[in-house]
Protein backbone atom coordinates (compact mmCIF):
# COMPACT_ATOMS: atom_id res chain seq x y z
CA UNK A 1 0.00 0.00 0.00
CA UNK A 2 1.49 3.39 -0.84
CA UNK A 3 -0.87 5.19 1.57
CA UNK A 4 -2.16 2.91 4.39
CA UNK A 5 -4.52 5.34 5.99
CA UNK A 6 -6.24 5.99 3.12
CA UNK A 7 -5.99 2.94 1.09
CA UNK A 8 -7.67 1.31 4.36
CA UNK A 9 -10.22 3.71 5.22
CA UNK A 10 -11.54 5.26 2.25
CA UNK A 11 -9.84 3.63 -1.35
CA UNK A 12 -12.40 0.48 -0.77
CA UNK A 13 -15.23 2.89 -0.80
CA UNK A 14 -14.39 4.30 -4.88
CA UNK A 15 -17.49 3.60 -7.00
CA UNK A 16 -19.44 1.86 -3.82
CA UNK A 17 -23.75 2.39 -4.46
CA UNK A 18 -23.28 1.71 -0.23
CA UNK A 19 -25.31 4.51 2.00
CA UNK A 20 -22.50 6.79 3.50
CA UNK A 21 -24.49 9.65 4.92
CA UNK A 22 -27.95 10.53 5.90
CA UNK A 23 -29.11 14.40 6.27
CA UNK A 24 -31.73 15.40 8.79
CA UNK A 25 -33.89 16.29 5.79
CA UNK A 26 -33.56 12.88 4.49
CA UNK A 27 -31.23 13.35 1.10
CA UNK A 28 -28.28 10.32 1.26
CA UNK A 29 -24.95 10.28 -0.53
CA UNK A 30 -23.10 7.32 -1.45
CA UNK A 31 -19.41 6.60 -0.96
CA UNK A 32 -19.04 6.43 -4.46
CA UNK A 33 -20.28 10.40 -4.42
CA UNK A 34 -18.34 11.06 -1.67
CA UNK A 35 -14.97 9.40 -3.14
CA UNK A 36 -15.61 11.30 -6.14
CA UNK A 37 -15.94 14.96 -4.23
CA UNK A 38 -12.45 13.56 -2.32
CA UNK A 39 -10.66 13.15 -5.51
CA UNK A 40 -12.14 16.44 -6.68
CA UNK A 41 -10.96 18.04 -3.62
CA UNK A 42 -7.53 16.46 -3.74
CA UNK A 43 -7.15 18.03 -7.06
CA UNK A 44 -7.45 21.50 -5.47
CA UNK A 45 -5.39 21.24 -2.83
CA UNK A 46 -2.81 20.50 -5.94
CA UNK A 47 -3.79 23.82 -7.30
CA UNK A 48 -3.56 25.47 -4.35
CA UNK A 49 0.22 24.49 -4.39
CA UNK A 50 -0.36 22.02 -1.01
CA UNK A 51 1.99 19.34 -1.41
CA UNK A 52 2.66 16.53 1.29
CA UNK A 53 3.36 18.13 4.80
CA UNK A 54 2.00 21.26 4.02
CA UNK A 55 -0.66 22.49 6.21
CA UNK A 56 -4.27 23.27 5.53
CA UNK A 57 -6.59 25.18 8.52
CA UNK A 58 -9.91 25.36 8.37
CA UNK A 59 -12.62 26.90 9.91
CA UNK A 60 -15.76 26.11 8.81
CA UNK A 61 -19.76 25.49 9.90
CA UNK A 62 -20.36 21.05 10.09
CA UNK A 63 -20.67 19.99 6.32
CA UNK A 64 -19.82 16.73 4.67
CA UNK A 65 -17.63 18.73 2.30
CA UNK A 66 -15.43 19.29 5.53
CA UNK A 67 -15.13 15.42 5.61
CA UNK A 68 -14.31 15.66 2.00
CA UNK A 69 -11.45 18.01 3.09
CA UNK A 70 -10.58 15.86 5.34
CA UNK A 71 -10.24 12.81 2.92
CA UNK A 72 -8.68 15.32 0.57
CA UNK A 73 -5.68 15.65 3.32
CA UNK A 74 -5.40 12.05 4.09
CA UNK A 75 -4.59 11.51 0.03
CA UNK A 76 -2.60 13.69 -0.33
CA UNK A 77 -0.54 13.73 2.86
CA UNK A 78 -1.46 17.19 3.50
CA UNK A 79 -2.07 17.82 7.45
CA UNK A 80 -5.42 19.10 8.38
CA UNK A 81 -5.99 21.94 11.01
CA UNK A 82 -9.55 21.82 11.72
CA UNK A 83 -10.41 24.88 14.20
CA UNK A 84 -13.36 25.17 16.56
CA UNK A 85 -16.02 27.64 14.56
CA UNK A 86 -16.00 29.59 18.21
CA UNK A 87 -12.10 30.54 17.94
CA UNK A 88 -11.84 34.66 17.42
CA UNK A 89 -9.91 36.31 15.03
CA UNK A 90 -7.22 36.76 17.44
CA UNK A 91 -6.88 32.99 17.97
CA UNK A 92 -7.18 32.16 14.50
CA UNK A 93 -3.90 34.84 13.90
CA UNK A 94 -1.69 32.41 16.35
CA UNK A 95 -2.68 29.32 14.75
CA UNK A 96 -1.92 30.09 11.20
CA UNK A 97 1.27 31.77 12.45
CA UNK A 98 2.46 28.95 14.37
CA UNK A 99 1.24 26.26 12.23
CA UNK A 100 2.40 28.15 8.84
CA UNK A 101 -0.97 27.25 7.16
CA UNK A 102 -0.76 27.28 3.45
CA UNK A 103 -4.42 27.63 2.96
CA UNK A 104 -6.84 28.79 5.08
CA UNK A 105 -10.89 27.71 4.45
CA UNK A 106 -12.84 29.93 6.43
CA UNK A 107 -16.78 30.40 7.04
CA UNK A 108 -17.91 33.49 3.92
CA UNK A 109 -19.20 35.29 6.44
CA UNK A 110 -15.99 35.68 8.20
CA UNK A 111 -13.11 36.23 5.04
CA UNK A 112 -12.88 39.89 5.33
CA UNK A 113 -11.60 39.97 9.21
CA UNK A 114 -9.72 37.01 7.91
CA UNK A 115 -8.00 38.44 5.04
CA UNK A 116 -5.68 40.56 6.96
CA UNK A 117 -4.55 37.71 9.03
CA UNK A 118 -4.35 35.32 6.12
CA UNK A 119 -1.91 37.87 4.38
CA UNK A 120 0.43 38.72 7.16
CA UNK A 121 1.27 35.08 7.49
CA UNK A 122 1.21 34.43 3.63
CA UNK A 123 -1.52 32.06 4.00
CA UNK A 124 -3.94 31.43 1.17
CA UNK A 125 -7.77 32.17 2.12
CA UNK A 126 -10.43 30.80 0.86
CA UNK A 127 -14.54 30.31 1.60
CA UNK A 128 -16.60 27.42 2.55
CA UNK A 129 -20.44 27.64 3.40
CA UNK A 130 -22.17 25.22 5.46
CA UNK A 131 -23.95 24.58 2.01
CA UNK A 132 -20.84 23.37 0.26
CA UNK A 133 -20.10 26.53 -1.57
CA UNK A 134 -17.56 29.45 -2.17
CA UNK A 135 -13.78 29.76 -3.27
CA UNK A 136 -13.03 26.28 -2.24
CA UNK A 137 -15.92 24.81 -3.60
CA UNK A 138 -15.41 26.35 -6.79
CA UNK A 139 -11.44 25.66 -7.16
CA UNK A 140 -12.44 21.55 -6.47
CA UNK A 141 -15.17 21.84 -9.23
CA UNK A 142 -12.65 23.32 -11.88
CA UNK A 143 -9.47 21.06 -11.81
CA UNK A 144 -8.42 17.90 -12.25
CA UNK A 145 -9.31 15.14 -9.67
CA UNK A 146 -6.59 13.55 -8.54
CA UNK A 147 -6.37 9.84 -9.71
CA UNK A 148 -3.66 8.34 -7.20
CA UNK A 149 -3.29 8.68 -3.36
CA UNK A 150 0.20 10.42 -2.48
CA UNK A 151 2.43 7.87 -1.32
CA UNK A 152 2.48 8.35 3.07
CA UNK A 153 4.25 6.08 5.75
CA UNK A 154 3.37 5.44 9.18
CA UNK A 155 4.95 8.74 11.01
CA UNK A 156 3.77 11.30 8.62
CA UNK A 157 1.61 13.40 10.03
CA UNK A 158 -1.93 13.38 9.39
CA UNK A 159 -3.99 16.53 11.61
CA UNK A 160 -2.49 18.64 13.59
CA UNK A 161 -4.93 19.12 16.57
CA UNK A 162 -4.24 22.48 18.94
CA UNK A 163 -4.87 22.28 22.45
CA UNK A 164 -4.13 24.89 25.06
CA UNK A 165 -1.48 24.25 27.54
CA UNK A 166 -1.33 25.12 31.37
CA UNK A 167 0.59 27.97 29.79
CA UNK A 168 -1.34 29.62 27.85
CA UNK A 169 0.04 28.84 24.79
CA UNK A 170 -1.63 26.39 22.57
CA UNK A 171 0.26 23.21 21.10
CA UNK A 172 -0.35 21.71 18.10
CA UNK A 173 -0.27 17.78 18.81
CA UNK A 174 0.79 16.06 15.71
CA UNK A 175 -1.11 12.93 15.10
CA UNK A 176 0.32 10.44 12.22
CA UNK A 177 -1.09 8.07 9.79
CA UNK A 178 -0.36 5.32 12.37
CA UNK A 179 -1.84 6.91 15.03
CA UNK A 180 -5.07 7.05 13.37
CA UNK A 181 -5.02 3.94 11.53
CA UNK A 182 -4.55 1.81 15.22
CA UNK A 183 -7.06 3.56 16.84
CA UNK A 184 -10.02 2.94 14.19
CA UNK A 185 -9.05 -0.41 13.76
CA UNK A 186 -9.07 -1.60 17.72
CA UNK A 187 -12.52 0.57 17.66
CA UNK A 188 -14.36 -1.10 15.12
CA UNK A 189 -12.67 -4.25 16.70
CA UNK A 190 -14.11 -3.76 20.27
CA UNK A 191 -17.43 -2.02 20.04
CA UNK A 192 -18.53 -4.18 16.41
CA UNK A 193 -19.10 -1.38 14.23
CA UNK A 194 -20.32 -3.28 10.99
CA UNK A 195 -21.51 -2.21 7.80
CA UNK A 196 -25.50 -2.05 8.89
CA UNK A 197 -24.65 0.31 11.82
CA UNK A 198 -26.12 4.12 11.52
CA UNK A 199 -23.96 6.61 13.75
CA UNK A 200 -26.22 10.04 15.16
CA UNK A 201 -23.29 12.30 14.32
CA UNK A 202 -23.94 15.21 15.88
CA UNK A 203 -20.61 16.34 17.63
CA UNK A 204 -18.26 19.18 16.02
CA UNK A 205 -15.41 17.80 13.18
CA UNK A 206 -12.99 19.65 14.27
CA UNK A 207 -11.83 17.46 17.41
CA UNK A 208 -10.62 14.20 17.93
CA UNK A 209 -13.78 12.76 19.43
CA UNK A 210 -16.23 13.91 16.53
CA UNK A 211 -14.11 13.60 13.23
CA UNK A 212 -11.33 10.47 14.24
CA UNK A 213 -13.32 8.54 16.51
CA UNK A 214 -16.70 8.99 14.78
CA UNK A 215 -15.83 8.90 11.52
CA UNK A 216 -12.35 7.17 10.90
CA UNK A 217 -14.92 4.30 12.41
CA UNK A 218 -17.50 4.91 10.39
CA UNK A 219 -15.45 5.05 6.92
CA UNK A 220 -13.48 1.61 8.31
CA UNK A 221 -16.58 -0.19 8.53
CA UNK A 222 -18.10 0.75 5.29
CA UNK A 223 -20.91 2.01 7.86
CA UNK A 224 -23.33 5.31 7.83
CA UNK A 225 -23.98 8.15 9.56
CA UNK A 226 -26.76 10.82 10.37
CA UNK A 227 -25.46 13.76 10.58
CA UNK A 228 -26.71 16.42 12.18
CA UNK A 229 -24.85 20.16 12.23
CA UNK A 230 -25.01 20.55 15.77
CA UNK A 231 -26.54 18.41 18.98
CA UNK A 232 -30.34 19.53 19.83
CA UNK A 233 -32.50 17.60 22.08
CA UNK A 234 -35.37 17.78 19.25
CA UNK A 235 -33.32 16.47 16.58
CA UNK A 236 -31.62 14.02 18.38
CA UNK A 237 -35.30 12.50 19.56
CA UNK A 238 -35.95 12.68 15.85
CA UNK A 239 -32.99 10.70 14.45
CA UNK A 240 -32.90 8.01 17.44
CA UNK A 241 -35.21 5.69 16.42
CA UNK A 242 -33.46 5.16 13.15
CA UNK A 243 -29.49 5.00 14.43
CA UNK A 244 -28.26 2.02 15.60
CA UNK A 245 -25.11 4.39 17.65
CA UNK A 246 -24.49 7.54 18.90
CA UNK A 247 -21.12 9.00 20.40
CA UNK A 248 -21.76 12.00 23.13
CA UNK A 249 -20.19 13.75 25.77
CA UNK A 250 -22.04 13.88 28.94
CA UNK A 251 -24.07 17.22 28.91
CA UNK A 252 -25.89 15.37 25.29
CA UNK A 253 -26.82 12.33 27.85
CA UNK A 254 -27.95 14.57 30.22
CA UNK A 255 -30.08 16.90 28.13
CA UNK A 256 -31.67 13.60 26.79
CA UNK A 257 -32.53 12.79 30.67
CA UNK A 258 -34.01 16.32 31.52
CA UNK A 259 -36.38 15.54 28.08
CA UNK A 260 -39.90 13.68 29.38
CA UNK A 261 -40.02 12.24 25.53
CA UNK A 262 -36.48 10.26 25.67
CA UNK A 263 -37.19 6.76 26.80
CA UNK A 264 -37.81 3.27 25.78
CA UNK A 265 -39.84 4.08 22.87
CA UNK A 266 -37.00 6.26 20.75
CA UNK A 267 -34.38 3.74 20.98
CA UNK A 268 -35.77 0.61 19.71
CA UNK A 269 -32.88 0.25 17.22
CA UNK A 270 -30.20 1.44 19.24
CA UNK A 271 -27.66 -0.88 20.52
CA UNK A 272 -24.70 1.36 21.70
CA UNK A 273 -24.50 4.66 23.19
CA UNK A 274 -20.72 5.75 23.86
CA UNK A 275 -19.80 8.88 26.27
CA UNK A 276 -16.26 10.64 26.10
CA UNK A 277 -14.65 13.68 26.60
CA UNK A 278 -15.45 14.21 29.88
CA UNK A 279 -16.79 12.50 32.98
CA UNK A 280 -19.58 10.73 32.96
CA UNK A 281 -21.26 10.91 36.65
CA UNK A 282 -22.03 7.37 37.61
CA UNK A 283 -25.86 8.43 38.31
CA UNK A 284 -26.44 9.60 34.52
CA UNK A 285 -24.89 6.28 33.61
CA UNK A 286 -27.73 5.05 35.97
CA UNK A 287 -30.70 6.88 35.23
CA UNK A 288 -30.11 5.93 31.40
CA UNK A 289 -30.29 3.01 31.79
CA UNK A 290 -33.32 2.96 34.31
CA UNK A 291 -35.01 5.20 31.55
CA UNK A 292 -33.96 3.37 28.18
CA UNK A 293 -32.62 0.26 29.15
CA UNK A 294 -28.84 1.08 27.91
CA UNK A 295 -25.98 0.57 29.55
CA UNK A 296 -23.83 3.50 28.68
CA UNK A 297 -20.29 2.83 27.08
CA UNK A 298 -17.59 5.18 28.60
CA UNK A 299 -14.34 5.55 27.11
CA UNK A 300 -11.22 7.97 27.65
CA UNK A 301 -8.84 9.74 25.58
CA UNK A 302 -7.21 12.92 24.90
CA UNK A 303 -6.22 14.92 21.83
CA UNK A 304 -2.72 13.45 22.17
CA UNK A 305 -3.42 9.82 21.89
CA UNK A 306 -7.01 9.09 20.93
CA UNK A 307 -8.91 6.56 22.33
CA UNK A 308 -7.05 4.57 25.34
CA UNK A 309 -9.44 3.27 27.36
CA UNK A 310 -12.92 1.94 26.88
CA UNK A 311 -15.81 -0.27 28.70
CA UNK A 312 -16.23 -3.46 26.96
CA UNK A 313 -18.96 -4.22 24.55
CA UNK A 314 -19.41 -7.35 25.63
CA UNK A 315 -18.85 -7.35 29.44
CA UNK A 316 -19.40 -5.25 32.36
CA UNK A 317 -19.69 -1.49 31.40
CA UNK A 318 -18.93 -0.24 35.31
CA UNK A 319 -20.33 3.04 35.97
CA UNK A 320 -17.80 5.82 36.62
CA UNK A 321 -14.93 3.84 35.10
CA UNK A 322 -13.45 4.66 31.75
CA UNK A 323 -12.88 0.52 31.59
CA UNK A 324 -9.44 -1.23 30.62
CA UNK A 325 -6.87 -0.09 28.39
CA UNK A 326 -7.41 -0.63 24.57
CA UNK A 327 -5.86 -3.60 23.40
CA UNK A 328 -1.89 -2.53 22.40
CA UNK A 329 -1.85 0.59 24.80
CA UNK A 330 -0.09 0.34 27.89
CA UNK A 331 -1.44 2.27 30.84
CA UNK A 332 0.59 2.71 34.47
CA UNK A 333 0.09 4.55 37.06
CA UNK A 334 2.69 6.90 38.83
CA UNK A 335 3.35 8.75 41.50
CA UNK A 336 3.23 12.60 40.06
CA UNK A 337 5.92 13.98 42.38
CA UNK A 338 8.94 10.69 42.12
CA UNK A 339 7.73 9.42 38.96
CA UNK A 340 8.16 6.27 40.60
CA UNK A 341 5.36 3.07 40.53
CA UNK A 342 2.60 3.35 42.44
CA UNK A 343 0.89 0.34 44.59
CA UNK A 344 -1.53 -1.87 42.54
CA UNK A 345 -4.66 0.02 43.46
CA UNK A 346 -3.46 3.15 44.42
CA UNK A 347 -4.09 6.65 43.09
CA UNK A 348 -1.32 8.57 40.90
CA UNK A 349 -0.86 9.70 37.44
CA UNK A 350 -2.03 8.32 34.30
CA UNK A 351 0.71 7.63 32.11
CA UNK A 352 0.34 5.88 28.27
CA UNK A 353 2.06 4.45 25.63
CA UNK A 354 0.91 2.75 22.23
CA UNK A 355 0.46 2.86 18.80
CA UNK A 356 -1.98 5.75 19.39
CA UNK A 357 -0.07 8.09 21.00
CA UNK A 358 0.82 11.38 19.11
CA UNK A 359 4.78 11.88 17.77
CA UNK A 360 5.07 15.61 20.21
CA UNK A 361 3.74 19.15 19.88
CA UNK A 362 4.78 20.92 16.08
CA UNK A 363 7.61 22.76 16.65
CA UNK A 364 8.03 22.73 20.78
CA UNK A 365 10.60 19.87 21.29
CA UNK A 366 10.76 21.40 24.95
CA UNK A 367 7.31 20.66 25.28
CA UNK A 368 7.30 17.27 24.07
CA UNK A 369 9.83 16.62 26.22
CA UNK A 370 7.75 17.71 29.42
CA UNK A 371 5.64 15.26 28.37
CA UNK A 372 6.18 12.51 26.53
CA UNK A 373 8.76 10.06 28.32
CA UNK A 374 11.51 9.12 26.66
CA UNK A 375 10.29 5.40 26.72
CA UNK A 376 7.41 6.52 24.61
CA UNK A 377 5.11 6.95 28.23
CA UNK A 378 2.96 9.85 27.77
CA UNK A 379 2.19 11.64 31.30
CA UNK A 380 -1.76 12.83 30.81
CA UNK A 381 -2.52 15.30 33.85
CA UNK A 382 -5.03 12.93 34.43
CA UNK A 383 -5.07 11.33 37.96
CA UNK A 384 -6.47 7.86 38.61
CA UNK A 385 -6.16 4.36 39.60
CA UNK A 386 -6.37 0.53 38.08
CA UNK A 387 -9.01 -1.44 40.43
CA UNK A 388 -8.45 -5.40 40.68
CA UNK A 389 -10.35 -6.37 37.45
CA UNK A 390 -8.07 -3.86 35.31
CA UNK A 391 -10.87 -1.40 34.84
CA UNK A 392 -9.49 2.29 34.77
CA UNK A 393 -10.92 5.26 37.16
CA UNK A 394 -9.91 9.25 36.87
CA UNK A 395 -10.43 10.63 39.89
CA UNK A 396 -9.16 14.47 38.93
CA UNK A 397 -6.94 16.19 37.55
CA UNK A 398 -3.45 17.20 38.40
CA UNK A 399 -3.43 19.71 35.43
CA UNK A 400 -5.15 23.09 35.28
CA UNK A 401 -8.06 22.14 32.80
CA UNK A 402 -11.26 22.55 33.38
CA UNK A 403 -13.89 20.65 30.79
CA UNK A 404 -16.97 22.59 29.91
CA UNK A 405 -19.86 20.59 27.79
CA UNK A 406 -16.64 18.20 26.62
CA UNK A 407 -14.83 21.71 25.54
CA UNK A 408 -10.93 21.77 26.98
CA UNK A 409 -10.74 25.63 28.72
CA UNK A 410 -7.22 26.23 30.03
CA UNK A 411 -7.08 28.62 32.97
CA UNK A 412 -4.33 30.35 32.16
CA UNK A 413 -5.44 31.28 28.71
CA UNK A 414 -8.17 33.37 29.89
CA UNK A 415 -6.48 34.94 33.23
CA UNK A 416 -3.73 36.21 30.28
CA UNK A 417 -6.59 37.99 28.46
CA UNK A 418 -8.18 39.27 31.87
CA UNK A 419 -4.83 40.52 33.62
CA UNK A 420 -4.77 42.54 30.49
CA UNK A 421 -7.52 44.92 31.64
CA UNK A 422 -6.37 48.19 32.95
CA UNK A 423 -8.54 47.80 36.16
CA UNK A 424 -7.35 44.50 36.66
CA UNK A 425 -4.48 43.38 39.13
CA UNK A 426 -4.64 39.63 39.01
CA UNK A 427 -7.03 37.12 38.45
CA UNK A 428 -8.04 33.55 39.03
CA UNK A 429 -9.97 31.09 36.36
CA UNK A 430 -11.64 28.06 38.04
CA UNK A 431 -14.17 25.40 37.28
CA UNK A 432 -17.01 25.20 39.17
CA UNK A 433 -19.67 22.33 39.14
CA UNK A 434 -22.74 22.97 36.34
CA UNK A 435 -25.81 21.25 36.26
CA UNK A 436 -25.58 21.17 32.11
CA UNK A 437 -21.91 21.48 30.88
CA UNK A 438 -20.60 19.18 33.81
CA UNK A 439 -17.94 22.23 34.74
CA UNK A 440 -18.81 26.07 34.29
CA UNK A 441 -16.20 28.97 33.55
CA UNK A 442 -15.77 31.19 37.15
CA UNK A 443 -13.06 34.05 37.04
CA UNK A 444 -12.43 35.49 40.25
CA UNK A 445 -10.96 39.42 39.73
CA UNK A 446 -9.01 41.21 42.04
CA UNK A 447 -9.17 44.91 41.52
CA UNK A 448 -5.70 47.16 40.87
CA UNK A 449 -5.48 49.31 43.84
CA UNK A 450 -6.94 52.52 43.09
CA UNK A 451 -9.10 51.22 40.32
CA UNK A 452 -12.62 51.17 39.86
CA UNK A 453 -14.52 48.14 38.58
CA UNK A 454 -15.95 48.35 35.06
CA UNK A 455 -17.72 44.64 34.16
CA UNK A 456 -18.34 46.29 30.90
CA UNK A 457 -14.62 46.53 29.74
CA UNK A 458 -13.41 43.03 31.20
CA UNK A 459 -16.44 41.75 29.21
CA UNK A 460 -15.64 43.20 25.69
CA UNK A 461 -11.87 42.25 26.58
CA UNK A 462 -12.69 38.90 26.97
CA UNK A 463 -15.41 38.61 23.74
CA UNK A 464 -12.99 40.40 21.62
CA UNK A 465 -10.08 37.80 22.65
CA UNK A 466 -11.82 34.41 23.56
CA UNK A 467 -14.20 31.76 21.70
CA UNK A 468 -17.59 31.90 23.37
CA UNK A 469 -17.07 28.40 25.84
CA UNK A 470 -13.72 29.96 27.45
CA UNK A 471 -15.68 32.59 28.21
CA UNK A 472 -16.26 33.00 31.95
CA UNK A 473 -20.46 32.45 32.68
CA UNK A 474 -19.76 34.23 36.06
CA UNK A 475 -17.28 36.77 36.83
CA UNK A 476 -16.64 37.42 40.52
CA UNK A 477 -14.89 40.87 42.09
CA UNK A 478 -12.90 40.25 45.16
CA UNK A 479 -9.92 42.09 47.47
CA UNK A 480 -7.80 39.48 47.42
CA UNK A 481 -6.77 35.63 46.12
CA UNK A 482 -6.02 32.90 48.42
CA UNK A 483 -2.47 31.82 48.85
CA UNK A 484 -0.44 29.25 50.24
CA UNK A 485 2.93 30.42 52.24
CA UNK A 486 4.97 29.56 49.13
CA UNK A 487 2.35 32.60 47.32
CA UNK A 488 1.00 30.26 44.95
CA UNK A 489 -3.11 30.72 45.04
CA UNK A 490 -4.87 27.99 46.51
CA UNK A 491 -7.17 27.30 43.40
CA UNK A 492 -9.12 24.37 45.50
CA UNK A 493 -10.07 26.76 48.84
CA UNK A 494 -11.70 29.24 45.58
CA UNK A 495 -13.21 26.09 43.87
CA UNK A 496 -14.77 25.32 47.60
CA UNK A 497 -16.05 28.41 48.05
CA UNK A 498 -18.00 28.79 44.82
CA UNK A 499 -18.88 25.04 44.50
CA UNK A 500 -22.31 26.33 44.21
CA UNK A 501 -22.16 28.91 42.07
CA UNK A 502 -24.82 27.41 39.41
CA UNK A 503 -27.20 26.41 41.96
CA UNK A 504 -28.61 23.07 40.97
CA UNK A 505 -26.97 19.89 41.31
CA UNK A 506 -23.94 19.64 39.29
CA UNK A 507 -24.48 16.05 37.12
CA UNK A 508 -21.01 15.65 35.30
CA UNK A 509 -17.57 16.51 36.25
CA UNK A 510 -15.96 16.07 39.45
C1 LIG B 1 -21.80 26.22 23.88
N1 LIG B 1 -21.59 27.16 24.81
C2 LIG B 1 -20.78 26.68 25.74
C3 LIG B 1 -20.48 25.37 25.32
N2 LIG B 1 -21.12 25.11 24.17
N3 LIG B 1 -20.29 27.21 26.87
C4 LIG B 1 -19.49 26.46 27.61
N4 LIG B 1 -19.14 25.20 27.28
C5 LIG B 1 -19.62 24.63 26.14
N5 LIG B 1 -19.27 23.40 25.78
C6 LIG B 1 -22.16 28.52 24.91
C7 LIG B 1 -23.00 28.90 23.74
O1 LIG B 1 -22.21 29.66 22.88
C8 LIG B 1 -24.14 29.70 24.37
O2 LIG B 1 -23.80 30.99 24.65
C9 LIG B 1 -24.32 29.06 25.68
O3 LIG B 1 -23.05 28.48 26.00
C10 LIG B 1 -25.37 28.01 25.69
O4 LIG B 1 -25.36 27.36 24.46
P1 LIG B 1 -26.17 26.08 24.15
O5 LIG B 1 -27.12 26.38 23.06
O6 LIG B 1 -26.68 25.47 25.39
O7 LIG B 1 -24.96 25.21 23.63
P2 LIG B 1 -24.97 24.26 22.46
O8 LIG B 1 -24.74 24.99 21.20
O9 LIG B 1 -26.17 23.39 22.60
O10 LIG B 1 -23.63 23.40 22.73
C11 LIG B 1 -23.51 22.56 23.83
C12 LIG B 1 -22.87 21.25 23.36
C13 LIG B 1 -21.57 21.61 22.62
C14 LIG B 1 -23.81 20.52 22.42
C15 LIG B 1 -22.59 20.39 24.57
O11 LIG B 1 -20.74 22.36 23.48
C16 LIG B 1 -20.84 20.42 22.10
O12 LIG B 1 -21.17 19.89 21.05
N6 LIG B 1 -19.81 19.94 22.81
C17 LIG B 1 -19.00 18.83 22.36
C18 LIG B 1 -17.55 19.15 22.49
C19 LIG B 1 -16.65 18.07 21.91
O13 LIG B 1 -16.89 17.54 20.83
N7 LIG B 1 -15.60 17.71 22.62
C20 LIG B 1 -14.69 16.66 22.20
C21 LIG B 1 -13.26 17.09 22.40
P3 LIG B 1 -24.88 32.17 24.54
O14 LIG B 1 -26.18 31.63 25.01
O15 LIG B 1 -24.33 33.23 25.42
O16 LIG B 1 -24.86 32.51 23.10
S1 LIG B 1 -12.13 15.76 21.91
C22 LIG B 1 -11.70 15.13 23.43
O17 LIG B 1 -12.06 15.65 24.45
C23 LIG B 1 -10.98 13.82 23.59
C24 LIG B 1 -10.17 13.39 22.43
C25 LIG B 1 -12.01 12.77 23.91
O18 LIG B 1 -11.78 12.00 24.85
O19 LIG B 1 -13.02 12.73 23.20
P1 LIG C 1 -8.71 16.88 25.03
O1 LIG C 1 -7.44 17.62 25.23
O2 LIG C 1 -9.83 17.72 24.54
O3 LIG C 1 -8.45 15.75 24.18
O4 LIG C 1 -9.19 16.37 26.44
C1 LIG C 1 -8.61 15.25 27.04
C2 LIG C 1 -9.01 15.20 28.47
O5 LIG C 1 -10.41 15.00 28.59
C3 LIG C 1 -8.38 14.05 29.20
O6 LIG C 1 -7.05 14.28 29.57
C4 LIG C 1 -9.32 13.90 30.38
O7 LIG C 1 -8.99 14.85 31.38
C5 LIG C 1 -10.66 14.26 29.76
N1 LIG C 1 -11.46 13.08 29.44
C6 LIG C 1 -11.68 12.49 28.26
N2 LIG C 1 -12.52 11.44 28.38
C7 LIG C 1 -12.83 11.36 29.70
C8 LIG C 1 -13.66 10.51 30.48
N3 LIG C 1 -14.37 9.52 29.94
N4 LIG C 1 -13.72 10.73 31.81
C9 LIG C 1 -13.03 11.73 32.38
N5 LIG C 1 -12.25 12.59 31.69
C10 LIG C 1 -12.15 12.41 30.37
Amino acid sequence: MTNPLFDTLLAPHLGSDALFVIHPDGSTQSYGAFMINVACAAGALAQCGLHKGDRLALQAEKSVEVLEIYAACLMTGVIFLPLNTGYTAEEIDYFLGDAEAGVFICDPSRETESAPIAARHKTKLLTLSQNGSGSFSVIAKTCAPLEAAVACGPNDIAALLYTSGTTGRSKGAMLTHANLLSNAEVLVDLWQIIQSDRLLHALPVFHAHGLFVAVNTTWLSGSSMIFHPAFTVDNALAALPQATTMMGVPTFYTRLLDDARFGHDVVGNMRLFISGSAPLLAETHTQFEERSGHRILERYGMTETGMNTSNPYVGERRAGTVGPPLPGVTLRIKDPDTGEAVAQGDIGMIEVAGPNVFQGYWRMPEKTAEELRADGFLITGDMGRIDEEGYVHIVGRSKDLIISGGYNVYPKEVELVIDDVDWVRESAVIGAPHPDFGEGVVAVVVVAAGAAVNLEVLTQVIVARLAKFKQPKKVIVTKALPRNTMGKVQKNVLRDEHRDLFAQKARNGF
